[in-house]
């Protein structure tokens, strides 16, 4: 397997110290997300994103109606209320066990310079894999058309890697902190202007060999439609602060079609 120093552009983003991972935990708390670009070296980004186009065919592709709480739908309210309002989602993913027990992917998810430098960002003390053989590592395809509309995470951060941008299409749009889960505040209307349009989200636009940490819960986000043949790869590394955890069936199902 690879070292970390031939994977990650260590010259420019040097996660081993101290110092850097202090300013990307300055970062990451005033902005609510942490953009670090070149963050693999080219070679990287190159073998990773072959690496993942020869596995295309494998993906799950699934294609999804949902609320932008991604909460089940409430009697209570009326159908076109936001909290029932759906939007559509689809893409494809592979999950960790169809990585090659070689790829570079694994060195970066199970190195320790890693995980020490997101536990310094995001302030937790200890991360673990998911117990189960598919859920840590996962590559997102989205071909022409395909979108992840707005959401809400139910995790509370996300690290993305992004392997391959589309020709077009593809930004990263987020509005921070528009909801509270920890106080119940959903804020409707706000949530509504964004979704419908009336009001204006903060776009990025990725390029390939980006890290991204994310915190999603209350900033909502979506990623726009691949324009253009070229399909957007986007690596998912998730972790838990527990040992032993499986992601639930039910999740496993939806996104992945199988169990293990
Ligand atoms: O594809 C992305 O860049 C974001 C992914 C995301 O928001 C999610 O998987 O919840
Ligand atoms: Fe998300």
């Amino acid at each position: 397997m690879s070292s970390v120093s031939s994977i990650v552009n260590l010259k420019s983003c040097p996660i081993q110290t101290q110092s850097f991972a202090k300013s990307c935990k300055n970062i990451f708390e005033t902005e609510g997300v942490l953009m670090l670009e070149r963050f693999l070296t080219e070679q990287a980004v190159k073998d990773l994103a072959a690496e993942a186009e020869d596995r295309k065919e494998l993906a799950y592709y699934t294609s999804a109606k949902h609320s932008v709480y991604l909460t089940p739908h409430q009697d209570n309210l009326p159908e076109s209320h936001i909290q029932n309002r759906k939007v559509s989602s689809s893409k494809g993913c592979i999950t960790t066990d169809q990585i090659p027990t070689m790829s570079g992917l694994r060195t970066i998810y199970d190195s320790d310079i890693f995980r020490n430098f997101v536990c310094s960002v995001v302030g937790v003390s200890e991360l673990y894999e998911y117990a189960d053989p598919l859920s840590s590592i996962n590559v997102h395809y989205a071909n022409e058309g395909q979108e992840l509309n707005w959401h809400f995470d139910n995790s509370e951060f996300a690290i993305t890697l992004l392997l391959q941008s589309p020709e077009g299409g593809g930004s990263f749009d987020y509005v921070k902190d528009l909801r509270s889960a920890e106080t119940g505040d959903m804020n409707y209307d706000e949530v509504e202007a964004y979704v419908d349009g009336a009001r204006e989200p903060i776009s990025l636009y990725v390029d390939a060999g980006t890290l991204m940490l994310f915190r999603g819960r209350n900033s909502m986000h979506r990623v726009t439609p691949t324009i253009g043949n070229q399909t957007r790869i986007l690596v998912v590394l998730a972790y838990n602060s527990e040992p032993g955890i499986s992601l639930s069936e039910q999740a496993r199902m939806t996104f992945y079609g199988r169990l293990g």
